[in-house]
């Protein structure tokens, strides 16, 4: 997944090597100082990882819409564009009032109410680091318990130093019109690592993924197996960012007490299976092994010891090994998924217990963003998978079910869009 090494490329620029010249990296003497402040490297030597290719193609303009669409269950849908002048967007979340929250990565948030986009970003949010695809403003969600506490989440890459940050989640309250009493309740002590989603359990606690490095020499893409480091991890936390005392490390020596699970990427979708209870997450594999897993306390998912991708210049990793949780569906070629969702909805019965996958980009090769629709069985074992909305050409970062029953997805572009999918005749009114 090219993004993955975009990211650290420029990470790597800020980081002041100079990538020309062979043999080790030469660090700037500030980064040699920050190398001896964090117990891993916060730079990576990504020369040859990838075989070079042809400059790839950018996505082509949106256009207005609406599109029509059959699916395989579901016969004309209707595909339209509910505003575009984003940029970049990562997430969205629903207020109760109909309004949307939409966070961009560069760090802004921005609210949409009635259908139009407030063209100022809403007020208390950080700071953040926004470098390549993988870090600044990240992921959004409600408290379980928004109606009584205006709770809002926000997951980001909070700056230590120059070029280096913390993937961090904050707590603002919703006063109607921007965020206050703005906190961190959680910040990582691991830095150079990749992207986060957010989401509630239905236990009230609060998982969060952190990519770890996907790319570059081993010191760095092997934390995803350590123990001690939360890359490549996902963490489950108390609403107020500490540590439940029946997570499934606590008090094992050498763990760090808030990872849930291990051995995971780049997690770019993390969601609650509302007919099961679980939580769900896929993450982004190297060429090929893009992974739908489902989440079990303290399992290993095995990056990066096995994958059932191939390394970006060829070789194929071992794809399973015992002790490794094997993932629900994969992915070869990738996809590079990003958003999940669940739906549940009325509007769409043809789609119900459907998972949707956002992807943003096939088979190593641009424009080929899609939105993914996975049918299980009773078992949720998978039957079928529909490719959708290919011929947009865009790359789909998030999908969400609305709370009128419809989708909603974010493009990944400047501008980007927020599109919705409705049924294309209207829902028969009593
Ligand atoms: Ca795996």
């Amino acid at each position: 997944m090219k993004v993955t090494l975009i990211s650290a490329l420029i990470g790597v620029a800020v980081a002041g090597i100079v990538a020309a010249q062979q043999g080790p990296p030469q660090l700037s003497p500030a980064t040699e100082e920050l190398a001896k402040r964090f117990p891993y490297p916060v730079i990576r030597d990504l020369r040859g990882v990838i075989p070079r290719g042809p400059r790839p193609l950018p996505s082509p303009p949106l256009g207005s819409g609406p599109w029509v669409y059959s699916t395989f269950e579901q016969r004309d849908i209707k595909v339209s564009v509910v505003t575009t002048g984003l940029s970049h967007p990562w997430s969205l979340a629903f207020l109760p009032d109909g309004s949307i929250l939409i966070t961009e990565r560069a760090g802004r948030l921005r609210i949409l109410r009635n259908g139009v986009l407030d063209p100022t970003p809403v007020a208390g949010t950080p700071q953040v680091l926004s470098r390549g695809t993988m870090a600044g403003l990240m992921d959004i969600a409600l408290h379980p318990d928004f109606a009584q506490n205006k709770w809002i989440y926000l997951s980001y890459h909070k700056p230590l130093a120059p070029g280096v940050a913390a993937n961090s989640v904050l707590r603002g309250t919703w006063d109607g019109k921007a965020l206050t009493d703005v906190r961190d309740v959680f910040v990582s002590d691991d830095v150079d690592t990749e992207a986060s989603r957010i989401v509630f359990g239905k236990d009230g606690m609060l998982y969060m993924g952190i990519g770890g490095p996907g790319t570059g020499p081993h010191v760095s893409v092997d934390r995803a197996q350590h123990t001690n480091d939360l890359a490549g991890k996902v963490l489950r936390l108390r609403d107020d960012g500490g540590v439940p005392p029946d997570n499934p490390f606590v008090g094992k020596t050498g763990y760090k007490p808030a990872i849930f699970t291990l051995g995971h990427r780049v997690q770019l979708g993390l969601a609650l299976n509302p007919y099961t209870g679980e939580i769900w997450e896929h993450e982004n594999g190297p060429n090929g092994g893009d992974e739908l897993n489902v989440l079990k306390p303290g399992r290993n998912y095995g990056w990066p010891i096995v994958s059932y991708g191939r390394d970006y210049n060829g070789p194929r990793f071992p794809p399973s090994a015992p002790g490794f949780e094997e993932p629900l569906v994969f992915w070869v070629p990738s996809i590079a998924p990003s958003g999940l969702t669940f739906y549940t909805g009325e509007r769409f019965p043809g789609w119900k217990r459907n998972a949707f996958v956002g992807g943003l980009r096939e088979g190593e090769v641009a424009p080929t963003g899609q939105l993914q629709r996975i049918v299980f069985n009773d078992n949720w074992e998978e039957l079928r998978r529909e490719s959708l909305l290919r011929d947009l050409h865009q790359r789909i970062r998030d999908v969400r079910q609305g709370p009128d029953g419809s989708l909603y997805l974010l493009t990944d572009e400047d501008p980007a869009a927020l599109l919705r999918i409705e049924p294309v005749a209207p829902t028969p009114t009593a």
